[in-house]
C-alpha cells in the first residue's frame, strides 16, 4: 500500500504518567509499576519506539511484498493478511529490547554524555509473539540458494533526521541464515492481536536481535544475493567511537541486562526487606543473579524464579540500615556473559550493559 495513504500520530495507545515515562515520539516502561509476578508484558504497558510515528494500516488494503533476486521469481509476490494468516502459526517469547536501553546511565553513571533517547532501563518488555516462521514463507515463495540478506521496511513514514536529510522508511537488512532460522512474521502479542504502536498488523521479530531488528509495520522483504544496506545498520546501530574498530558490524544479539522493580530513586522503610528484580540476555537464559548493597564490595545471590524469556528474582535484605544506598544486580548468562561494572564507551549509547547502581533511600 502507498506510504501516502497512511495516516500517522506518534503513539497511539494511551501513556499514563503511572506507567511509562514519555521521551519525544518514545515512551518507556516504568519498572516500578511492573507487578512482580507478572511474566509477560502487556501491549498497553509495553515500551514504545518509533522513529516518526504509528502507521494506522487498513488490514484490508495491506499487504507484503516479498520480491528481489534472491527469489526464484524475483518479480515475487504479494502476500494478503489472509494469505499470512493460512500458514502454520507458531509462538515464541521473546525479550523486546531497545538497544539504546540504559543510554541514561553512560552520562548519569559513567560520566560520558551520548545523544539519543535518554532510557533508564524500561526500553524493553517479554512479549509472547503469535506468527509464522520467515522460513515457512520463503521455502513457499522459493528462494535461491545463493541468497544472502533480506532487507525488512515499514510502512511508518520516512525518518527525517535533524539536519533535516529524508533517510527513507525504517529498513534494515538481516543475513539469510537468520531468516532461515528462528525468524518470524507476528500478527499477535500475548493472545490478542498486535496493536498499531507495535506494529500491526505484521512484524518482524530476530529473536534475541537487538530492538531495531524487530521491524514493525512490515511493507516489504527484499531477499538478495547481494548484501543489502540500510542507515539502521550501516551508519547507526552498530558501535562507533571510544575503542570500538571503525568497521564494527551491525549491532545482533542483546546484552545481559538486570532491572530492579522499584521507582527510580525508590524510598524503603528500614528493617527486613524483599526486593525484586529482572534480568534477561538476547543470547540466552539467565543462569545467575548477584546482588550487593554495599557498592560491590560484597556480592550474595539473588532467589531466582522461572525464566519466562527474563528471569524474576528477589534478594532478602535482613537489615536494610537508614540512609542513602545503591543498590546493585548483575547477571550472568547461559553463554557466560557476566555484566562489567562499566560498559566500554560508544559514541550512540548503544548496548549499556554494565551493572546500575539503583539510588534507594531507607528511613
Ligand atoms: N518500522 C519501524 N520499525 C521499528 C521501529 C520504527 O521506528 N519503525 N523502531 C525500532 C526500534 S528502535 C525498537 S527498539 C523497536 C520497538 O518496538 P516497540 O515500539 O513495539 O516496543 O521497534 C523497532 N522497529
Ligand atoms: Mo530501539
Amino acid at each position: 500500500m502507498p506510504r501516502s495513504e497512511v495516516a500517522t500520530a506518534t503513539i497511539r495507545k494511551p501513556l499514563p504518567e503511572d506507567l511509562f515515562i514519555h521521551h519525544d515520539t518514545n515512551a518507556e516502561m516504568r519498572w516500578e509499576s511492573v507487578p512482580p509476578g507478572q511474566g509477560l508484558t502487556p501491549q498497553d504497558r509495553l515500551f514504545v519506539r518509533n522513529h516518526t510515528g504509528t502507521p494506522m494500516i487498513d488490514l484490508d488494503t495491506w499487504s507484503l511484498r516479498v520480491h528481489g533476486d534472491g527469489l526464484l521469481a524475483p518479480e515475487g509476490v504479494s502476500l494478503s493478511y489472509a494469505d499470512l494468516r493460512s500458514l502454520p502459526a507458531t509462538e515464541v517469547t521473546t525479550i523486546l529490547e531497545c538497544t539504546g536501553n540504559g543510554r541514561s546511565f553512560f552520562t548519569d553513571q559513567q560520566g560520558q554524555p551520548v545523544p539519543g533517547t535518554p532510557w533508564r532501563m524500561g526500553g524493553v518488555g517479554a512479549v509472547r509473539w503469535e506468527g509464522v516462521r520467515l522460513a515457512e514463507v520463503l521455502d513457499r515463495i522459493g528462494i535461491r540458494a545463493d541468497a544472502v540478506s533480506v532487507l525488512a521496511t515499514g510502512l511508518d513514514p520516512s525518518y527525517v533526521c535533524d539536519a533535516g536529510i529524508d533517510r527513507g522508511p525504517v529498513r534494515r537488512p538481516f543475513p539469510i541464515a537468520k531468516a532461515l532460522g528462528d525468524a518470524l512474521l507476528v500478527w499477535g502479542v500475548n493472545g490478542e492481536p498486535l496493536r498499531p504502536d507495535h506494529g500491526f498488523p505484521v512484524r518482524l521479530v530476530l529473536p534475541g536481535w537487538v530492538g531495531i531488528a524487530n521491524i514493525k509495520w512490515l511493507g516489504s522483504l527484499e531477499v538478495a544475493t547481494t548484501e543489502l544496506a540500510s542507515p539502521w545498520s550501516d551508519e547507526w546501530y552498530r558501535m562507533s567511537g571510544g575503542d570500538h574498530p571503525a568497521d564494527s558490524p551491525p549491532l545482533t544479539t542483546s546484552p545481559v541486562r538486570s532491572a530492579w522493580e522499584l521507582p527510580w530513586e525508590a524510598r524503603l522503610p528500614a528493617g527486613p526487606l524483599v526486593l525484586t528484580g529482572r534480568s534477561w540476555s538476547g543470547a540466552g537464559p539467565v543462569t545467575a543473579v548477584e546482588v550487593s548493597v554495599d557498592g560491590g564490595a560484597t556480592w550474595e545471590p539473588a532467589e531466582l524464579g522461572e525464566c519466562a524469556a527474563w528471569t524474576p528474582w528477589s534478594f532478602a535484605w535482613p537489615d536494610a540500615p537508614p540512609g542513602e544506598h545503591a543498590l546493585m544486580a548483575r547477571a550472568t548468562d547461559a553463554t557466560g556473559r557476566c555484566q562489567p561494572l562499566t560498559t566500554p564507551f560508544n559514541s550512540e549509547g548503544y548496548c549499556f550493559d554494565a551493572v546500575v547502581r539503583h539510588p534507594v533511600e531507607v528511613s
